[in-house]
C-alpha cells in the first residue's frame, strides 16, 4: 500500500501541482488528499473526464507544466476524444499525467458495469498510443519515468491504479443543513410514484438505495431501470423511454450526473412529452464515491432547467414539500423537482441482486 500523502508530496516535488478530474471510489483517498492539500484553483473537479483533459491541456499551454488528470477507468470513454484529437502527438502533442482507477481489473471481483471496462482499460490506452505503468509500492522511479517521458515525447502518460493501492486518507465531509438524506428523500419520492409508472435512476448509491427500499417494502423492481453505469446519461435513457411509451417515466438523477452531461437537458426539454418527469437529488457532492464537492450548491439548477425549457421547476427539502411537489409533477408537462439533501448513506448499503440484463428483461416484459 502506498502512503497517500507521500505520493501527493512526490507529485508536488516533481512540479506536478495542478490537478483536475472526476472523483472515483477507487481513488477516493488520493482525491481526498488532493482536495485537502491543493489550493482550490489547483484542483478543478471537472464536469466530466473529457473536460478534465481539456483543462490540463489548456494549463500546459499556458505554463508548460504537466497537469494531473484523475479518473475512474469508466471516464476513459469520456476522455478518448480530447486525448486523441487535442493531446495526441499528431495534433497538439500535449503532455499530461493520467491517474486512472482500475475498476474491474481481470481476476478481481467487481460490479457488472466495471467488468468490460476493466478488461479493456490497458488495451484502450495501447490503442490510443498512450504509454502507461501500473502503480507499484516503489512508485518514485515510476513518476520519474513518467516525467522523463513527458519531457522527451510531449505526450500523455498514464498511471493505472489498482484497488487498495492508496492508504486511507480521512477528511471531514462538508455537511449541509438540509433535513433529509438522499435515501430518506427517495422513500417519499417512491411513495408518490404509482406502480404502473417507470423509473430510470442514476448510477451510484441512488439506484442501490432504490433497490433496497423496494426489497424492504416487498415491491417489484420491474418498473425501475437502475442505471449502473453511463454516468450522466440517465436523463437521456429516460427521454428515449418516455418517447416509446404513454406511461410516465420518472428520471431520478444526481447533481454530479446532471452536471456531467448538462447539454442533454436542452434536448430533453425540447423533445420530452408530458410523461417525462425529472427529479434531481442535489447533495452538492459526488456522494457515492467519497463526497467530493460538485458545483451543485453553487449553481442555480432550477434557473438552468427553466432556461432550457422546463416549465414547472419545483424545489423541496422536507417530506411535506416532496409529497406536494410530486403531486404537481404527476400532472404537469415539462416538470422538474430538485430535492436538496445532506450527504451520507448507510454503511450497510447493499447492491442490486438483480443483474443489469435481468433488470432490462423484466422491464421490457412490462412494456410489451
Ligand atoms: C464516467 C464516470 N465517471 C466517474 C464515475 C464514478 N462515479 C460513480 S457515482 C459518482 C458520483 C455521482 O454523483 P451524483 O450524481 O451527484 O450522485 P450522488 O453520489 O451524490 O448521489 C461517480 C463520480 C462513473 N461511474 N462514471
Amino acid at each position: 500500500m502506498i502512503d497517500t500523502k507521500a505520493f501527493y508530496d512526490t507529485l508536488i516535488e516533481k512540479n506536478m501541482d495542478f490537478f483536475t478530474g472526476v472523483p472515483d471510489s477507487l481513488l477516493a483517498n488520493i482525491c481526498a488528499c488532493i482536495k485537502q492539500n491543493a489550493p482550490d484553483d489547483r484542483n478543478i473537479i471537472a464536469a466530466n473526464e473529457g473536460n478534465a483533459v481539456g483543462i490540463a491541456c489548456g494549463y500546459h499551454i499556458a505554463t508548460g507544466r504537466y497537469g494531473v488528470v484523475y479518473m475512474q477507468n469508466s471516464g476513459e470513454g469520456n476522455a478518448v476524444n480530447p486525448l486523441l484529437s487535442i493531446a495526441d502527438e499528431e495534433v497538439y502533442s500535449i503532455p499530461l499525467l493520467l491517474l486512472i482507477g482500475w475498476r474491474g481489473e481481470p481476476g478481481t471481483k467487481d460490479e457488472p458495469q466495471h467488468k468490460k471496462q476493466g478488461k479493456v482499460t490497458l488495451a484502450l490506452l495501447e490503442a490510443m498510443g498512450i504509454e502507461y505503468e501500473i502503480l507499484e509500492d516503489d512508485y518514485v522511479p515510476q513518476i520519474d519515468r513518467a516525467v522523463r517521458y513527458m519531457q522527451a515525447c510531449s505526450k500523455p502518460f498514464a498511471i493505472v491504479v489498482r484497488k487498495g493501492t492508496f492508504s486511507p486518507y480521512k477528511t471531514d465531509k462538508a455537511k449541509s443543513d438540509y433535513p433529509l438524506s438522499r435515501e430518506d428523500a427517495l422513500k417519499f419520492v417512491l411513495d408518490s410514484i404509482p406502480e404502473e409508472d417507470f423509473i430510470v435512476s442514476t448510477t451510484g448509491k441512488t439506484s442501490r438505495e432504490i433497490f433496497e427500499i423496494r426489497e424492504a417494502r416487498g415491491q417489484s423492481h420491474s418498473g425501475d431501470f437502475l442505471t449502473v453505469g453511463g454516468m450522466g446519461h440517465t436523463s437521456s435513457i429516460a427521454l428515449g423511454m418516455s418517447l416509446g411509451t404513454k406511461k410516465n417515466v420518472y428520471c431520478i438523477d444526481g447533481d454530479g450526473s446532471f452536471i456531467m452531461h448538462m447539454g442533454a437537458f436542452a434536448i430533453n426539454a425540447d423533445k420530452a412529452g408530458a410523461n417525462f418527469k425529472y427529479i434531481l437529488n442535489n447533495n452538492g457532492a459526488h456522494e457515492s464515491v467519497g463526497g467530493q464537492p460538485t458545483v451543485g450548491f453553487k449553481i442555480d439548477i432550477p434557473a438552468i432547467l427553466k432556461a432550457v425549457g422546463f416549465q414547472h421547476v419545483m424545489t423541496a427539502e422536507t417530506p411535506e414539500e416532496i409529497t406536494a411537489a410530486m403531486e404537481q409533477l404527476a400532472k404537469v408537462r415539462l416538470g422538474a423537482l430538485i430535492i436538496y439533501t445532506h450527504q451520507g448513506s448507510r454503511d450497510d448499503l447493499g447492491r442490486p441482486t438483480v443483474s443489469p440484463a435481468e433488470n432490462k428483461k423484466a422491464m421490457m416484459e412490462r412494456f410489451l
